[in-house]
């Protein structure tokens, strides 16, 4: 025992106290930051947050505005991903680009760094590469959460995620 009459027990179990009073703060300043982030726009699915842009643009002008926000196109995964993005895209009545083209190589579907795509939810009889002339390399979501491949040139809405 030291001379204060505090064992060192005890002097750690103070240091835990005062640690688990700022978790307790950071927990409830994290809580209140997450709602005023997600407001209005924004939604949270697992550790994912899908963003509305809130402009209209071609692919790779809704690339760049993803990637200066440190972000990327949304790229929903899961049912649960793809709804989310549904709700943004209901919200504004209006269909957003995915991240996702067959760029690359015609008829294969990939994400922005390559790979196969994990989930899918395409329209029927989509996606048939058909707009007279001009191909169909990316991928737009209806309000209705169905995938239609489109020209990458037409404008839509931006839907980013982190
Ligand atoms: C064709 C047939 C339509 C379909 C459309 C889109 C265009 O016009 O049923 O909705 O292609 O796939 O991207
Ligand atoms: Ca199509």
């Amino acid at each position: 025992k030291g001379e204060s009459g505090l064992t060192e027990v005890d002097a750690v179990r103070q240091q835990v106290a005062v640690l688990e009073g700022h978790l307790r703060h950071l927990q409830n300043a994290f809580s209140q930051y997450k709602k005023a982030v997600l407001f209005p726009d924004g939604l949270a699915v697992g550790e994912k947050i899908f963003k509305m842009a809130g402009v209209v643009k071609s692919y790779s002008d809704a690339q760049q505005v993803c990637r200066e926000a440190r972000g990327q196109l949304a790229s929903p995964r899961s049912a649960a991903e793809n709804e989310a993005v549904t709700q943004l895209v209901r919200a504004q009545n209006k269909q957003a680009y995915l991240s996702m083209s067959d760029i690359s190589t015609e008829g294969r579907f990939t994400y922005p760094m390559g790979e196969s795509l994990v989930y899918s939810n395409w329209a029927s009889g989509e996606p048939n590469n058909n707009n007279d002339g001009q191909p169909e390399n990316c991928v737009e979501i209806y309000p209705e959460g169905k995938w239609n491949d489109v020209s990458c040139s037409k404008k839509l809405l931006v839907i980013c995620e982190f």
